[in-house]
């Protein structure tokens, strides 16, 4: 062990040992900041593998909690049986998706009509059932009166009715009044049930996120145009006309995929009196070299890029849309805002980290609209202007929430 003791004029190292420090050769000065430099270098070292290990265990924390979303994701609740005397509407069981139940006609259902799968991967409320239902009891328990005819406003409304059969060359052909459907085998109609408006659209238990269309027996769903529907066959999927080449946009123009259609987007600099631009990519601008001395040159933005973003309508607020980050900053000072009067009532700019801004949207957006906002990075130097970066982004906003 050492400890440091001076010997004329100069810092030295003595040994600690020696009950009093006596005054020795010691390292010189510039010894001393040789080992300072070496130790410097070592925790340099040290530092940046410290950093690269924590960099290791960022990625693999963040790919344990990809691959852990994608469990959640794909978990399914159990498989519901549809009640006896019922059926189950729903094919899809995963988390947030809903059943619905229907009890066969003469019997009324006891118990929740939708059930929701729960992140916690099970049903909402308990499994309803079937019961023979008061007023058509008799209708169900015994059998139909094969002779009737078709009903008159004074008879009692039945859910059973007999069908009108033609037999011919061994064939038999049935049909059923308006309302009604051949139910399976048993040549009898039961009315149909209109599933479309038990379960109304805008409702929690809605059995389309568009439109349903009650069919005989069933109901089928549809998308609006430049949707599919999809694999659960009531969610619409949005077409990417751009991806797939169903879009019109000409070579100069970028083609942006939005919810239900596209845009043809136009990227073009802007003409100011002060300052001149130049395409450098497809989605950027930036300002030539100004004149010694032109100030007004200089005072105009240094590059100005565009970014076209989709979102569905009525999105909730607030809410992170995009984020503007400087690569390098060689000034002091970066201030980030909204610039121009554009967007002003939907859009606020924060700040999110010491190079980076957030653009958010503060008030949902009803659609279909396309709203434009400008964020603005300014570098200082000592509270002089050392350049303005800005960035375009306009919302596409679908006409639907989806
Ligand atoms: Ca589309």
């Amino acid at each position: 062990k050492f400890t440091c003791c001076e010997t004329s004029g100069s810092i030295g190292v003595c040994p600690l040992t020696s009950p009093r420090p006596r005054p020795q050769e010691c390292p010189s000065t510039h010894d001393l900041l040789n080992s300072l430099r070496q130790v410097e270098k070592m925790l340099a070292v040290h530092e940046a593998s410290y950093q690269q290990g924590l960099r290791s265990l960022r990625k693999k924390m963040s790919a344990l909690h990809n691959s852990t979303m994608a469990i959640f994701k794909t978990a399914t609740c159990s498989k519901p049986e549809p009640p006896a005397h019922g059926r189950r509407l729903g094919r899809v069981f995963a988390i947030g998706h809903e059943i619905h139940f229907l009890c066969k006609p003469g019997y009324e259902l006891i118990g929740p009509r939708t059930r929701v799968c729960l992140d916690s991967l099970r049903w909402s409320g308990q499994q309803p059932m079937c019961r023979p239902s008061s007023s058509s009891s008799s209708a169900a328990s015994s059998p139909p009166p094969v002779s009737s005819t078709s009903p008159t406003s004074s008879s009692p409304p039945s859910s059973i009715r007999p069908s009108h059969c033609t037999h011919f060359l061994g064939s038999t052909r049935c049909t059923c009044d308006v309302g009604f459907t051949i139910s399976g085998r048993s040549f009898v109609c039961v009315s149909d049930i209109d599933e479309c408006r038990l379960f109304p659209l805008g409702q929690p238990g809605r059995l389309c996120v568009h439109q349903c269309e009650n069919t005989p027996g069933s109901f089928h769903c549809f998308c609006p145009a430049g949707y599919d529907l999809s694999i659960d066959g009531r969610s619409c999927t949005d077409i990417d006309e751009c991806e797939n080449r169903m879009h019109n946009c000409t070579a100069d123009q970028v083609c942006v995929n939005t919810y239900g259609g596209f845009q043809c987007a136009t990227v073009e600099c802007p003409h100011m009196k002060n300052a001149t631009y130049i395409k450098t990519s497809p989605m950027r601008c930036e300002r030539n070299p100004c004149m010694l001395g032109d100030k007004a040159c200089t005072q105009a933005p240094n590059s100005i890029s565009f970014h076209f973003l989709s979102v569905v309508s009525n999105m909730s607020a607030p809410r992170v849309l995009f984020r503007v980050s400087a690569a390098r900053v060689l000034g002091d000072t970066l201030r980030f805002g909204l610039a121009g009067g554009r967007g002003r009532g939907h859009f606020s700019v924060q700040r999110s980290g010491r190079q980076t801004g957030t653009l958010l949207l503060v008030t949902p957006i009803n659609g279909p609209a396309a709203v434009e906002a400008e964020v603005e990075m300014s570098e200082l130097e000592h509270n002089n202007l050392l350049g303005r970066y800005l960035t375009k982004v306009t919302l596409f906003v679908s006409p639907y929430e989806f």
